[in-house]
């Protein structure tokens, strides 16, 4: 059994940020559960376009508010505490802070390596399969 607690992971590399959002990997590909997961603090009115090419994530919000717009469909869902949004066709999208900073509890799989970098499009490349 492992226990792993946020305040342990701040500050580590396993805490990703710039100015608008934050992400903390509570579980990578190496804690070998077959899925990622993060918990990832969105800024009040800021703004993300995020695409996720190669993952399927789930996103529960936890505290804070937001919104999602589906960029295939220009559809905007408005984001609070109990809302999940699940990308399960790759689905590009842009996430938009609220009026308090947006706290969410997101899975990945396959799971993040924690060496991903964004590829042209903004999304994280496959696997390497080395990590
Ligand atoms: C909200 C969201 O998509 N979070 C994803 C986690 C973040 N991109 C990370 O940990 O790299």
């Amino acid at each position: 059994m492992k226990i792993v607690k946020v305040q342990d992971i701040i500050g580590t590399e396993r805490e990703v940020s710039d100015k608008q959002w934050t992400s903390r990997r509570l579980l990578l590909k190496k804690d070998g559960m077959g899925f990622s997961f993060h918990e990832t603090i969105i800024k009040a009115g800021s703004e993300h376009t995020f695409w996720y090419k190669h993952h399927l994530e789930a996103v529960y919000c936890v505290a804070g508010n937001g919104r999602i717009k589906d960029l295939a469909t220009g559809e905007v869902h408005e984001i609070t505490d109990g809302t999940l949004y699940a990308l399960d066709n790759h689905d590009r999208h842009t996430l938009y802070g609220g009026t308090e900073d947006m706290r969410l509890i997101c899975a990945f799989n396959p799971p993040v390596t924690g060496q991903e970098v964004h590829d042209e499009d903004g999304a994280y490349l496959p696997d390497s399969g080395d990590n």
